[in-house]
């Protein structure tokens, strides 16, 4: 079995769909990943042993994915030194927000590198780029997506400017 290498954590399994997309676009890496959910609040126990024993099992980066009071992150990152990724999730009375400023303002010391609401693959990408410290071949392919992130944003230009689309009420450029 292929060994993984981010640890994907869920607070509760309503985060499984945010977690299937880090999940997925790591996949398309060729980068294997494990899912866990595990609860600050409700096992904080289990959530604190994953965090302990992951770098013994091999994992190099953890995304944690959590709403609403979302202490999944920081409790994992104080009981690590892997790189910590939090994905707030929009649940709740809150939208996210609470998620969000939950994760981004860590006490100094214990940081966690923290993501838009919902943004699942941006957690992916960065953990990816974090494995690309060490490894010069992820590090070619993070430069190909961006081109053609890029070559995809040409390619709609051009689109606009053959459908005569003009955004701006002025002339196209
Ligand atoms: C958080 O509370 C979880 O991460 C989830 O985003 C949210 C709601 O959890 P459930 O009530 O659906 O289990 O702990």
């Amino acid at each position: 079995m292929t060994q993984p290498l981010v640890g994907i954590v869920l607070g509760s399994d309503s985060d499984l769909p945010l977690g299937r997309q880090a999940e997925k676009v790591l996949a398309e890496f060729g980068v294997a990943s494990e899912l866990t959910i595990a609860s600050a609040h409700r096992t904080p126990e289990r959530a604190s042993r994953y965090a302990r024993e992951a770098r013994a099992r091999g994992i190099k980066v953890i995304i944690a994915v959590a709403g609403l009071a979302a202490h999944l992150p920081g409790v994992l990152a104080a009981h690590t030194t892997l790189p910590v990724i939090g994905v707030p999730v929009a649940v709740g009375t809150l939208g996210g927000v609470d998620a969000l400023l939950s994760m981004a303002q860590m006490p100094s010391g214990i940081p966690v590198a923290t993501v838009g609401i919902g943004a699942a693959k941006n957690a992916a990408l960065l953990a990816l780029a974090c494995l690309a410290t060490a490894d010069e071949n992820m590090g070619q392919r993070l430069e190909e997506y961006r081109e053609r992130l890029a070559a995809d944003v040409d390619a709609k230009d051009r689109k606009l400017k053959e459908e005569g689309v003009n955004l701006q009420g002025g002339t196209m450029v």
